[in-house]
């Protein structure tokens, strides 16, 4: 079982590969920057982090196709793995609606986006020309002018197709869930992808809400911003699911509406349940964390990524990861 770490660069680089270096030293073995515009750029980013660091592989978590072209795609990524000293993982998915809609980009076909853009990155990474004719990308003998080591790539997907797609097409997929419940629903989709391409190992990796510290209550409530977000974008399935009624969902969606407009963050803090927090994020002191983390193991799991908010102090979060969890789960 591996540790990740996810990053979004909406700090100072030099913050953020500080952090980058304290995860290595810990003993994380992966860092994933996301990708979104309106923050630092994710590939300049994984330079920075490449440059002061050793062994940690490191990837967008994730990219899309939509905002980058699959071809520049595949030379970015072939950068960062000559860089790193072939450390890169791409991670790649189909990139959210709201988002890029702002940019002007049509949010079509997403999995057929997903399927024909891997399969060119592939290609590419190979180091072969690529002609491709597919649907919605189309290449005429175009071809990476240097050699692009090997690349993993890691999908990001939650829904029964993509998860299929993953399992099919990728190395690893990046499922953004923490609760044992939704691992077994993301197996069992990859498992039949994994199938249909006759494919045995594969990295599962649980894209969580982390939260730790050793006040496991400071920790459960520094989790509960980011768990409105999710909260707020998730579909009603989700819901079901975890058996979280839909009247708390509306207070939560209508406690962040209040939060933008008025400034009342203390009254998402207090919409969050309980339930809310199990659900969607693993938030507590190292012991209540190691065994969500087994718990996840059992499942098929085989890498976590300590995502936002890793804890109320990132640095001792990490700190405390590397020498009260890490160690138990080798
Ligand atoms: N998004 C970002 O923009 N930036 C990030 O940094 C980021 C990080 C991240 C990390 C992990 C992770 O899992 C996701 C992350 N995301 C990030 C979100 C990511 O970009 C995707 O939005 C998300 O993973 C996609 O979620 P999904 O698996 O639910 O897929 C969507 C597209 C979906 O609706 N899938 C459904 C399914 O069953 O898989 C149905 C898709 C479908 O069939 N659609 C159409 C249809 O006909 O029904 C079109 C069919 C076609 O041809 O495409």
């Amino acid at each position: 079982m591996m540790f990740g770490i996810e990053f979004v660069p909406n700090m100072e680089i030099s913050k953020l590969v500080d952090y980058c270096v304290l995860a290595e030293e810990n003993g994380f073995g992966a860092v994933w920057i996301t990708d979104h515009y309106n923050n630092r750029n994710v590939y300049a980013t994984l330079a920075m982090v490449a440059s002061r660091t050793s062994e940690i592989k490191l990837g967008p978590g994730v990219t899309n196709p939509y905002h980058i072209h699959p071809a520049l795609t595949a030379s970015a990524i072939a950068t960062i793995n000559e860089i790193s000293g072939g450390r890169a993982m791409l991670g790649i998915g189909a990139g959210d609606r709201t988002t890029l809609e702002k940019l002007g980009i049509q949010w079509n076909k997403p999995l057929t986006y997903m399927r024909e853009s891997v399969e060119v990155i592939r290609q590419l990474l190979e180091g072969k020309s690529v002609n491709y004719d597919g649907k919605v990308v189309r290449i005429q003998g175009a071809r990476l002018d240097f050699k692009a080591g090997d690349v993993p790539i890691y999908i990001g997907a939650q829904g029964a197709k993509m998860l299929e797609l993953a399992g099919q097409l990728g190395n690893g997929v990046l499922v953004n869930a923490s609760h044992p419940k939704d691992f077994e629903f993301a197996v069992s989709q990859v498992k039949k992808g994994m199938e249909k391409a006759g494919k045995t190992e594969f990295d599962v990796v649980a894209y969580t809400s982390m939260s730790v510290d050793n006040d496991a209550q400071k920790a459960r409530n520094s989790a509960k911003i980011v768990v409105a977000f999710i909260v707020a974008g998730s579909p009603d399935m989700v819901f079901e699911r975890h058996g979280i009624p839909l009247e708390d969902v509306s207070k939560v969606r209508e406690a962040l509406n209040n939060a933008f407009t008025k400034g009342d963050w203390p009254g998402v803090g207090k919409a969050v349940t309980d339930d809310m927090l199990e659900a969607f994020s693993i938030a507590g002191s190292p012991d209540e964390v190691t065994e969500k983390v087994i718990e996840l193991k059992k499942i098929g799991v085989t890498q976590v990524v300590a995502g936002s908010p890793i804890g109320p102090s990132k640095k001792d979060a990490i700190k405390l990861i590397g020498s009260e969890i890490i160690p138990k789960l080798a």
